[in-house]
């Protein structure tokens, strides 16, 4: 029996594994996270081990006619380190790229940043974190000049007085956290849920608001105009701990409740409702002054719903001002924080698998920071490259004349998981090299020209950092299937073959102690972190427990506001696509799907579209029915689901099968380079039974010509029936 953890979101549940060859899944009561609790996915994740899907040995596909043949790990390897060195005559270093994971150990990502840097000298490396929580991530750096996902202790939340989830669905996407929120509410604290869906994690508030996708940043403006109206603001926080407030509050002027209405679809009566709750019964009895002691504490999270957007790091510094605006920040069980999702969603970002980063959260560009990693890695500093293309800018570059011609991916879904994947796909395909490290064999593995088979999860050891800051092991307890080799092996292979000027270590401990020296004295400092006090600890926190509270990270020390403007989404729909699309997660997948959907102990239903009666009624769709979804980037067809929980005026596609993301699009956030996943304008279609087979694009009529305009469809008959909700 080992103690190890869940091998997939950020809450990184501690589990017990029993059995080295036929795993069982058991309790880890002592874990303070999640104290022995697991959702469904966690619960099954054994399935993964067993999966008859398993690749267990290097595969290479023949251009020309598409078959696959089994070849041995050298011969895999020479073959990989061949084509880079192709492209590298071709185009130089920056001629190969690197692609990684959020669900990586911190050991893999560091070694995935330093194989980039030092073996193949690019610049051209980052991950799909990019397309997770990098508007969080930036706004947090440039707010409190550190970013942390929870700067303090997930169970802080049941502190809260109120709690603020701003596009977060955590009953779903985290379920042993939704207990926070029961015991909260137990207290007498309150939530709310601000979703254009009422989710499960709704069904837990006190106060749901449905905006129109995308608007959640006129929310933020319209609430802190309030409190600024209402006196309920803490002006001596503010002038003892931040800077910038007076142009904050000058901003916010003209956000009266009545324009938030218009911008958000929120009725102002809840934009009011909102701001009496946050402020303070105070802050309804016009601006008596209050003491500390008397306010509530308020916590604000964001999580994907606020954040994926192209105005989502500005987004984040919205609420971030309301948050410091209270007085909140540092205080225990008030704040700000973002809920991080990938198993090593925190991690991962920290190490140098980021374009712009080196390890310790360090900049790329800063030369104290190139000296001092360039000396533990035992090369030159100017041999070093400087910032790369972000995510989604490096795959759009892929094949292209001035970007790369081959390219490792390892632990990252592309094909299904990018923004306006046909695209990305198409640019995929153009790679002389595309090379995939995977446990089975994904959309993107498909396409690749070799496929290496890697361990995963508990048939290694690594650390992971978790939604709080908390270095976490996951410890090796089954025996991986024959064939597979690590991460840290194929990197060490690689660089081997490539004559790196330096060795890889495989071993992860030894990696580990490595990362930490080069990770010292920089913003995610783990010098002193090791396996030993990590078992000993139950985790150990970076930076400690609780961040912020008497000070920021800036040298000043204080925190900064920033006055942000509304701008609304990309693309806003119009008569040829007249309804907001978002996209997100269902309970039982995860990602992809990738791992997942080979779970056969989880249910694999394919992606539906949600939808409102009174939508539903004039397209004459009812749950079931095949609809048509088409963007200005392409179109799939799913059965409909059929709710009264969404807003009328927005549909809802999950994303973990292929064909979601070839409808969403691609426009980035100027700051985090962000895609705007959350939002797009879509036309939709009921596709009659005689003719279910996919049509192509040309052939969808306009969904004006089906659908009057949204305001002439109140009283449309609801000829639904509700989505059943996915037991927990
Ligand atoms: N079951 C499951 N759990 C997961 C994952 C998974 O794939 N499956 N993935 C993990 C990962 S990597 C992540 S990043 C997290 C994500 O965790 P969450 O952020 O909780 O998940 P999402 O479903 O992407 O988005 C949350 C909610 O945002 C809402 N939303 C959409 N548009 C908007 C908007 O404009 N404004 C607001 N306020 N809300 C909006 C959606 O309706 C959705 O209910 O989950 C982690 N946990
Ligand atoms: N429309 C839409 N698209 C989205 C989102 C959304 O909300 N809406 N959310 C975005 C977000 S937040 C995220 S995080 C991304 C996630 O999307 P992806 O980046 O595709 O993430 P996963 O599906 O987790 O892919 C991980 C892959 O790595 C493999 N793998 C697992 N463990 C290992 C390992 O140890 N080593 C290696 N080499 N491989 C491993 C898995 O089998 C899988 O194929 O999707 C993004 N895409
Ligand atoms: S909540 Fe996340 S970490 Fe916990 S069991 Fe579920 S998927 Fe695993
Ligand atoms: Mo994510």
């Amino acid at each position: 029996m080992t103690t190890t953890h869940c091998p997939y979101c950020s809450l990184q549940c501690g589990m017990r594994l029993t059995g080295r060859r036929t795993p069982e899944v058991s309790a880890w009561e002592e874990f303070p996270v999640n104290r022995g609790a697991l959702c469904r996915k966690g619960w099954s994740a054994a399935g993964l081990y067993g999966s008859r899907e398993r690749l267990t040995s290097p595969l290479v596909r023949d251009r020309a006619t598409g078959e696959w043949m089994a070849v041995t790990w050298d011969d895999a390897l020479d073959r990989v380190a061949a084509g880079i060195r192709a492209a590298q005559a071709e185009k130089g270093p920056d001629g190969v790229a690197v692609f990684g994971g959020g669900g990586l150990t911190n050991e893999k990502a560091y070694s995935l940043g330093k194989f980039a840097r030092v073996a193949l000298g690019t610049s051209q490396i980052d991950y799909n974190g990019r397309w997770c929580m990098s508007s969080a991530a930036s706004a947090g750096i440039r707010a409190f000049g550190l970013d942390r996902g929870l700067p303090f202790p997930l169970a802080d939340v049941e502190e809260a007085d109120v709690l603020v989830l701003v596009g977060s669905n955590l009953a779903e996407t985290m379920p042993p956290a939704a207990r926070h929120l029961d015991r909260l509410r137990a207290r007498g604290g309150r939530v709310v849920v601000i979703d254009p869906r009422r989710t499960p994690t709704g069904d837990r508030a006190d106060l749901v608001l449905q905006p129109v996708p995308g608007t959640d940043l006129a929310l933020a403006l319209g609430v802190l105009h309030l409190l600024v109206a209402s006196g309920a603001v803490d002006e001596d926080y503010l002038a003892a701990r931040t800077t910038g407030w007076a142009d904050v509050r000058d901003s916010v002027a003209a956000w009266w409740p009545e324009r938030v209405e218009r911008v958000t679809g929120i009725e102002a009566s809840e934009v009011r409702a909102l701001a009496a709750m946050v402020g303070g019964p105070e802050a309804r009895s016009a601006r008596t002054p209050t003491t500390p002691s008397e306010r509530p504490k308020v916590m604000v999270l964001t999580a994907r719903g606020a954040e994926q957007h192209s105005t989502g790091s500005d987004t984040v510094l919205a609420w971030i001002n309301v948050a410091l605006a209270l007085g909140m920040v540092g205080e225990r069980g008030g704040g700000y924080g973002c809920l991080t999702g990938q198993g090593n969603g925190q991690g991962g970002r920290e190490h140098g698998q980021k374009a712009d980063q080196l390890p310790g959260y360090r900049r790329i560009d800063d030369p104290a920071a190139r000296a001092h990693v360039a000396g533990v890695w035992g090369v030159e500093p100017d041999s070093l490259p400087g910032p790369g293309r972000s995510a989604y800018e490096l795959l759009d570059a892929c094949g292209t004349d001035d970007g790369p011609s081959a390219m490792l991916v390892l632990g990252s879904n592309i094909v299904v998981s990018a923004p306006n994947a046909t695209q990305v796909t198409r640019r995929l395909e153009a790679l002389d090299l595309l090379v995939v490290c995977d446990v089975v064999m994904s959309e993107t593995a498909a396409i690749a020209d070799v496929v290496l088979p890697v361990t995963q999860w508990a048939e290694e050891t690594g650390t992971m950092t978790n939604l709080e800051g908390r270095v976490i092991l996951r410890q090796k307890a089954i025996t991986p299937p024959s064939g597979v080799r690590s991460d840290l092996d194929v990197i060490a292979g690689l660089a081997a073959r490539l004559a790196s000027p330096v060795e890889f270590a495989t071993d992860p401990e030894e990696v580990f102690t490595e990362l930490g020296r080069a990770s010292e004295g920089g913003p995610a400092d783990y010098s002193t972190i090791t396996y030993d006090r990590i078992r000993d600890e139950g985790g150990v926190f970076w930076g400690g427990e609780r961040l912020f509270g008497s000070t920021f990270a800036h040298p000043d020390g204080r925190a900064r506001m920033y006055a942000v403007e509304h701008r609304g989404a990309a693309e806003v729909p119009d008569d040829d696509y007249p309804i907001h699309l978002t996209t997100g997660r269902v309970l039982a997948q995860y990602q992809s799907g990738a791992q997942t959907r080979r779970v056969r102990a989880l249910p694999d239903d394919g992606p539906f579209v949600e939808l409102h009666p009174s939508l539903a009624g004039r397209l004459g769709v009812v749950t079931g029915d095949q609809v048509r979804i088409s963007t200005r980037r392409g179109s799939m067809t799913a059965p409909a689901r059929v709710v009264t929980t969404i807003r009328p005026d927005t549909v809802f596609v999950p994303f973990h099968w292929v064909g979601t993301n070839r409808l969403t699009n691609d426009a980035l956030d100027p700051a985090s380079k962000m895609p705007e996943f959350k939002v797009c304008a879509a036309s939709l279609v009921h596709v009659p039974l005689v003719e279910q087979a996919p049509l192509p694009a040309e052939h969808v009529p306009p969904l004006v010509e089906h659908v009057p305009p949204l305001v002439e469809q109140r009283g449309a008959p609801a000829t639904s029936v509700s989505k059943p909700r996915l037991p927990a």
